[in-house]
């Protein structure tokens, strides 16, 4: 661990750098380097407000038996059980938003803490500034890692839009005729539609207002003042400025199902074809398909995040330049060791080419090496995640892409194994430049160049962002693993992978309790309810694979090299249905890992006339670390033929 000397005088700077608002970082913690190596690492994912409630002062609007209100979980109850994340033996936290937030909306509490209303302020909910700090202390003494959660996309639901001009916030309507006949929204359907003036659907022109007489220009912006719901003003103050907000209203398309209907994107599909507007258009040409895509990003990146979340106006230089400082702050403030991004997506990837950098340089400005950011794009389009992580932009994402095509499809449905192979061979094409190709979309691609002043690997060698994914089995956003796939040994199994496997592992909490809930907020249950058993057979099984991640470095740094899979879904009936094997490697060792995802029937690794090479000379004896004693001689011609039991695995290690 190293301690920056510059600290203090960095604080002093970084006030003197704010604009409208001066932030004092008093009594600074010092500012520390805590990673090698982000592939060593294993993130723990918590939402503060359901993990444990160490502190019963700041329980105000607390209540227990409404799943979408404040449960009381804090800073001082992530210290309390630290113990317990370290028994997992996870090495990462990262800690859902700390910001002070708009404290609720019809019924719903900002318990996740994604609804920033100010962004230099801490959540009174969880703790103070020092609290946080002192959990970060707390953390770093036993070589945890804190990564901080933070939005750059939108605030919470701080004005709303006077569509009808009367100064207050309203029900409207519009299209059908009557009053809402004046709306002349070429984004959306003229049919009679309901809405808030807190949320309108998106219209490209910006929200307008109307009469019955028709439009009359840009609805206005209110803010509000309910300091009882912490509804006010964004601040910083600078925040406050209608200026900074793309004020378009609310996404109504999305890229992966729902309604694409827009009368607007029709004549911009007959348009961009060079079709007649009036004459049947062709929906599914490719022209089509790609001027579809790209109203859908319009929308995704311009308008408001369902719930009101009011979107910023990211590529204008003086909101980049507030949120850069915004976030500044916290690395210095608290000490954090990365960031993961909300919303990615929903931000233009140019303001990551500016955001990302300054953050790695003010990181290490103060000694603080390798600070990692990982973006939220809730999305298993590669070529779109790839946009993000191109030039200086974001280090890595989270993974959506294995999310759904492996652990769903392969180890939840049993679809071929062979899918694995095909997505991890997919990830790194580039160019022969190196480059990422600008011309094809459908390319999915990560960068394999690392960034200036990037996370590096242990030999000080920059990691580029293919190697850096984030795997995970599901998250706050997501139904439970359990709840889609009701079967813990695809569970386990799932585990295996991901802890075995290349990239960032990150598991969410109570996947070791073996936690079940469905979407949100089901899936955010109160993690004390677990009583944080340390016996139970997900934990244990958990746990010994952390153990082995940690204690064999190919697991963590080794390149993939692929054994075996299978082209046929896990329950055919063909020799190696369902078989997955692959090794990880470093000069120094070689580790195989072999799993049956069948859940009916025993797999072997080989073909009608061919067994699985292994890479290892005739005659080595590995052993398999799951099962302790059970042995394997490599036969004369380097093949192993194992047959494993249906959701089995075997992680073998010479002996
Ligand atoms: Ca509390
Ligand atoms: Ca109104
Ligand atoms: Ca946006």
């Amino acid at each position: 661990m190293r301690r920056s000397p510059r600290l203090h005088a960095l604080a002093l700077g970084l006030c003197g750098l704010m604009t409208t608002t001066c932030v004092t970082v008093d009594a600074t913690p010092p500012v520390t380097n805590q990673v090698t190596d982000w592939r060593d690492e294993i993130i723990y994912q918590v939402v503060v407000d359901r993990f444990e409630d160490g502190d019963p002062n700041n329980n105000f609007n607390v209540d227990w038996t409404r799943p979408a209100a404040y449960h009381g979980g804090d800073w001082q109850g992530i210290i309390d059980r630290l113990d317990y994340i370290e028994t997992l033996g996870v090495t990462t936290l990262w800690i859902s938003p700390v910001v002070r937030n708009v404290e609720e909306d019809a019924g719903f509490a900002s318990y996740h803490g994604y609804w920033t209303q100010n962004f230099l302020d801490v959540n009174p909910h969880f703790g103070t500034l020092e609290k946080l700090r002192e959990m970060v202390q707390a953390c770093h003494a036993r070589g945890i890692k804190v990564v901080l959660d933070i939005v750059t996309n939108h605030v919470g639901q701080v004005f709303y839009y006077d569509i009808n001009r009367n100064g207050s916030p309203d029900i409207v309507f519009f299209g059908g005729g009557g009053n809402g006949a004046g709306s002349q929204n070429p984004d959306q359907p003229s049919s009679l539609r309901r809405a808030s003036e807190w949320d309108p659907e998106y219209d490209s022109r910006g929200v307008q207002g109307f009469t019955s007489l028709g439009e009359n220009g840009p609805a206005p912006v209110e803010w509000v003042y309910q300091p009882e719901i912490g509804r006010m003003p964004p601040e910083p103050a600078e925040f406050a400025n209608p200026d900074w907000y793309n004020r378009k209203g609310r996404v109504t398309v999305w890229e992966s199902g729902g309604d694409l209907s827009s009368p607007r994107l029709d004549t911009l599909i007959c348009e961009a074809c060079d079709t007649d507007p009036g004459a049947a258009c062709v929906p599914e040409s490719g022209c089509a398909q790609a001027t579809r895509f790209a109203y859908v990003r319009e929308q995704e990146m311009l308008g408001d995040f369902p719930g009101g979340l009011k979107d910023l106006r990211t590529e204008l230089p003086e909101v980049r330049a507030a949120l850069t400082r915004a976030f500044q702050y916290w690395i210095q403030a608290a000490d954090f060791d990365g960031f993961r991004i909300d919303t990615l997506k929903h931000v233009e990837p140019g303001f990551f080419e500016v955001f990302a950098p300054a953050m790695r340089d003010f990181a290490r400005s103060l000694g603080k090496e390798n600070f990692f950011m990982f973006g939220e794009a809730f999305d298993g389009n590669d070529a779109l995640l790839g946009h993000y992580t191109q030039g200086e932009g974001v280090d890595s994402v989270f993974y959506f892409s294995a999310k759904y095509r492996v652990f769903d499809d392969v180890f939840g449905r049993g679809a071929p194994t062979a899918r694995v192979r095909g997505l991890f061979e997919e990830r790194s094409t580039l160019d022969d430049r190196g480059q990422i190709p600008e011309d094809d979309p459908t390319l999915p691609r990560y960068a394999a160049t690392p960034k200036r002043n990037g996370p590096t690997g242990a030999d000080g060698a920059g990691l580029g962002s293919n190697q850096l994914l984030v795997h995970f089995l599901d998250n706050h956003d997501v139904p439970r693993f359990l709840y889609d796939f009701n079967d813990l040994r695809r569970l386990h199994l799932a585990l295996v992978y991901q802890l075995t496997f290349d990239g960032v592992p990150c598991i969410y909490y109570g996947t070791e309790q073996a936690f079940a809930g469905g979407p949100d907020p089901s899936n955010r249950e109160d993690m004390w309810a677990s009583g944080f058993r340390t016996n139970g057979e997900t934990f244990v099984h958990t746990q010994r694979l952390t153990n082995l991640r940690r204690t064999l470095e190919p697991l963590r740094r080794g390149t993939v090299e692929f054994l075996w899979t299978s082209d046929a879904p896990a329950d055919a009936d063909t020799l190696d249905a369902g078989l997955l094997a692959f090794a990880r490697v470093t000069p120094e060792q070689r580790v195989l890992v072999v799993m049956n995802t069948s859940a009916s029937r025993a797999s072997r690794t080989r073909s009608a006339d061919a067994a699985m090479q292994t890479g290892l000379p005739g005659g080595t004896v590995v052993e398999d670390r799951l099962a302790p004693g059970q042995v394997f001689t490599v036969q004369p011609d380097g093949t192993l033929d194992l047959e494993l039991a249906p959701m089995t695995a075997r992680v073998l290690v010479l002996r």
